[in-house]
């Protein structure tokens, strides 16, 4: 496992150096510096999860067979494809959301000199995507469905994005149209597509397969995609950001989170006025009630409780699967998030 890091890492270094000499565009001294360090600072410093479950899953459906150092490089190179997207979402909605840490340090955004250059920054993130697709995949059989099929999930998480930000001020502020109808709907959009189902999409044109034929694999990507964002919601206000590497803001944007659904569902009338009063507001003091409700009706328990039968769903469904290469890849993604502390 060490190893495999390791080799993808080295890919890393490979991509960044070919991007920085593009012959495109013809860089100067300060443009190459300044792509470098946007590029460290934003695509290297992740867990790098959804990048190494390419190689993983792409393994799983070779059945073990040893991988070529050809394989070996394109599989790495398609999953920091994943990483780049990744870094170009969270760039952009670190601004969005008025976030203040990421990864462990402050949001691109806010380093100074950088400011609304993120912006742009965001766009050559997702820009450089394409420019590795075309480098590397440009000869091969599934080059057309694997561009079509990054377009797709960037379009679908855009859409995400796009309601996860106007629920939370469609002309006022209103708690009461929040509900976990309207909460799946917006993580499917926002994070499943782009997190879960991606990866193993890659994975499995590169391994010659249609992805038409597998949509109940996708289907439980999907699903698990959602158990991935409620942990994340959760996460937001209960884990230490030191641990998480990120403040929450959830509570200060008015977000529909799941834990405000969830708080909805279980709050006495009095303290949906309280909830009421004080979500969706900046000062510390209003965030603290909020948080302090939560504690009262014991959120955190009942995320404990989805959290379990979240995966023992999961887990029948991944087993009702008649191919045992694809439960592997299944099984080995949900355990990798199972009880994630960030
Ligand atoms: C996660 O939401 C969703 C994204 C990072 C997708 C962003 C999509 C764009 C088109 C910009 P989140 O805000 O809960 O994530 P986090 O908690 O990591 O900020
Ligand atoms: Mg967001
Ligand atoms: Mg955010
Ligand atoms: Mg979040």
């Amino acid at each position: 496992m060490a190893d495999l890091k390791s080799t993808f890492l080295d890919v890393y270094s490979t991509l960044k150096s070919d991007l920085l000499q593009d012959p495109s565009f013809e860089f100067t001294h300060e443009s190459r510096q300044w792509l470098e360090r946007m590029l460290d600072y934003n695509v290297r410093g992740g867990k790098l999860n959804r990048g190494l479950s390419v190689v993983d899953s792409y393994k799983l459906l070779k059945q073990g067979k040893e991988l070529t150092d050809k394989e070996t490089f394109l599989a790495c190179a398609l999953g920091w494809c994943i990483e780049w997207l990744q870094a170009y979402f969270l760039v952009l909605d670190d601004i969005m959301d008025n976030s203040v840490t990421r990864r462990g340090q402050p949001c691109w955004f806010r380093q100074p000199k950088v400011g609304m250059i993120a912006i742009n920054d965001g766009i050559l993130l997702r820009n450089h995507i394409h420019r590795i697709l075309k480098k590397h995949f440009k000869g091969m059989p599934y080059y057309v469905d694997l561009v079509d099929l990054f377009n797709e999930v960037e379009f679908q998480t855009a859409c995400g994005q796009m309601i996860d930000l106007i629920t939370t001020f469609d002309g006022e502020k209103d708690l009461s149209k929040y509900s976990l109808q309207i909460h799946r709907r917006i993580v499917q959009y926002k994070t499943a597509y782009y997190s879960f189902y991606l990866p193993v999409a890659c994975a499995l044109l590169m391994a010659g397969e249609n992805l038409e034929s597998h949509t109940g694999v996708k289907d439980v990507l999907i699903d698990m995609g959602i158990y991935f964002q409620v942990q994340d919601d959760y996460l937001d206000c209960f884990a230490d950001p030191e641990t998480l590497g990120k403040i929450g803001t959830d509570i200060e944007d008015f977000k529909c989170s799941w834990l405000v659904v969830k708080a909805l569902e279980r709050c006495s009338e009095e303290q949906t006025k309280i909830l009421y009063e004080n979500y969706g507001k900046s000062e510390p003091s209003n965030v603290a009630k909020v948080k302090a409700l939560y504690k009262e009706i014991d959120l955190e328990a009942v995320f404990m409780e989805y959290e379990r039968e979240s995966y023992e769903k999961l887990t029948k469904l991944i087993e009702a699967h008649q191919s045992k290469e694809i439960q592997a890849v299944l099984k080995s993604f949900l355990a990798k998030i199972y009880k994630r502390q960030k």
